[in-house]
């Protein structure tokens, strides 16, 4: 055989080497988990397993993450739970059969999600969880949670009431309007509220059911604690801000004043907070920022791009009370 013919088979042969090489490598770098590269320009295609849309909060949350993604140029696949927990489950699954890059995922409840969030880690999917945590030892089944500290925000509605009632010598009666039974801002929020009551005897729960975080159900359960024992209440701490507003009605409708006979207390800072704070029927609102979007889409791609997550990321948040409300309620984001 010709050398010149020999030279060029063998110069073939070399590139084809080279070139498989190269493929092989790609496939490496392509797999799932700590690579930008997943067979495409960076895109990703985002499964977004959302609480519902029970609250002004929720709905505010939602919009931050949709438009992060989309901005993002990322792919979004959504799906509203309706605060179902098994919609979670089903839709999660859902997400891992089409095989999307990164699953984002505000559980409804804090237990429950350990059989389906193990099945997105063997299916290599890494999981995001936004706003709400779950109560699971193996924190291997998330890459982090960003959201709020409930505990501290339960804290700060019962010192702004502890220093409000400074002054007053009686016993003050509280009720409670809980958030979802099981859900992480509930327990914690009703854990931080009672820690700091807890130095101070005076305050007491005397009745304490959820509503749900619903504005209706808000209203529902207000109105019985009212026809049990309206006269001795002084205080409502709802666990958000739709729950107060929707008790505020059962209020005034029972012939009392909201924020003057009864002192009350949500969290979330939504604008109907504000609202209700400029007509003097809300006394103060705890901040739950539900804005974090652009927060949690920098996180994922930091994830893809092989950088080191924090396991939490709190966002920041503040307290504001009836007599900032006109000032502040103009330049409020949500
Ligand atoms: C808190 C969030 C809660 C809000 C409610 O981060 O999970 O759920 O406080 C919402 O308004 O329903």
């Amino acid at each position: 055989m010709k050398s010149g013919l020999k030279l060029i088979i063998f110069t073939l042969l070399t590139l084809m080497v080279l070139l498989s090489a190269c493929n092989s490598s790609n496939e490496v770098d392509g797999a799932k988990g700590n690579s930008k590269d997943n067979g495409s320009d960076g895109k990703l295609v985002i499964g977004f397993s959302q609480v519902g849309a029970e609250s002004e909060w929720r709905t505010a949350n939602t919009k931050s993450i949709q438009d992060a993604i989309k901005n993002a140029g990322h792919e979004l696949q959504f799906s509203d739970a309706q605060q179902r927990q098994e919609n979670q489950i089903s839709a999660i699954r859902s997400f891992i059969s089409q095989g999307v890059d990164a699953i984002v995922f505000s559980p409804v409840v804090e237990t429950g999600f350990e059989t389906v969030l193990q099945e997105a880690k063997d299916a290599g999917i890494p999981v995001f969880l936004a706003d709400r945590s779950v109560d699971i030892d193996d924190d291997s089944l998330w890459v982090t949670f960003i959201g709020s500290n409930f505990v501290e925000e339960g804290r700060n509605a019962a010192r702004w009431l502890v220093d409000e009632m400074s002054d007053y010598d009686g016993d003050v009666s509280i009720v409670e309007l809980q958030g979802t039974v099981g859900s992480a801002p509930a327990i914690d929020r009703k854990k931080g509220f009672e820690e700091i009551i807890a130095d101070h005897p005076k305050f007491k729960i005397t009745q304490s059911q959820t509503g749900n975080f619903t504005r209706t159900e808000g209203q529902e359960v207000m109105e019985s604690f009212l026809r049990s024992d309206g006269e001795n209440i002084d205080v409502l701490y709802a666990h958000n801000d739709d729950m107060a507003i929707g008790a505020i009605q059962a209020i005034e409708e029972y012939g009392l004043k909201p924020g003057e006979d009864v002192i009350v207390i949500g969290v979330d800072a939504v604008r109907g907070a504000f609202e209700a704070m400029v007509e003097g029927k809300m006394n103060v609102t705890v901040e739950c920022n539900p804005m974090f979007g652009p927060q949690l889409v920098d996180l994922i791609e930091d994830y893809f791009a092989g950088k080191e997550i924090p396991k939490r990321v709190d966002v920041e948040e503040d307290v504001y009370t009836m007599d900032q409300a006109a000032d502040l309620i103009d330049s409020r984001e949500y």
